[in-house]
């Protein structure tokens, strides 16, 4: 395993919380994938539960930078209070944190690291965080529910990035 998945995706859990991580393979190159998950002030290019998003704090450069994400209609929240935890345009690492919002996500924390392939050609993205479970439910209930939309956010990230590279691959006319 590359050496940013043991620094930044190894943790302690407390006792009433949950973890799970999820990989995806992209056909982009790395500097095309982290162009788009970097936009701290951005993740509904991505993150097609996301509607809209407002920085409320910082510059969505730096770490400590707020935002604000808007949900689109039919999920049990409306909006969430995030704060970048790490932006890391070397080692291609992000990470947040929840800090408010009306849906029941406590303690949220994600880190999400790229990894390009030897060949320059493709990428692969790790996903982990780590959550408090809700009073009421358990560990299996809150991973399935947290993994679906991160499976389905990098999902389209892949189908987001792929479309760039294709494009950028295009022989000028
Ligand atoms: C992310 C990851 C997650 C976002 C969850 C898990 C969320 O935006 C959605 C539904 C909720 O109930 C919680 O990287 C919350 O965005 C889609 C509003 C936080």
């Amino acid at each position: 395993l590359p050496d940013t998945v043991a620094t930044y995706h190894i943790r302690t859990l407390g006792p009433n919380q949950c973890c799970s991580a999820v990989v995806q393979a992209i056909e982009a190159p790395i500097e095309t994938v982290w162009s788009i998950v970097r936009r701290f002030d951005n993740p509904q290019a991505y993150k097609q539960f996301l509607k809209s998003c407002q920085v409320i704090v910082g510059d969505g450069n730096n770490v400590g930078s707020l935002r604000e994400v808007h949900v689109v209609s039919g999920l049990p929240a409306a909006s969430s209070m995030e704060k970048l935890e790490i932006l890391d345009d070397e080692r291609h690492v992000l990470s947040f944190s929840i800090v408010g919002g009306d849906h029941r996500l406590t303690n949220y924390k994600s880190v999400t690291t790229l990894h390009g392939s030897p060949d320059g050609n493709g990428t692969v993205v790790f996903e982990s965080y780590v959550v408090d479970i809700p009073a009421g439910n358990d560990r299996e209930d809150t991973c399935s529910f947290v993994d679906t939309i991160v499976r389905c956010n990098l999902q389209s990230l892949a189908r987001v990035s792929e479309n760039i590279a294709r494009t950028e691959a295009l022989p000028a006319p």
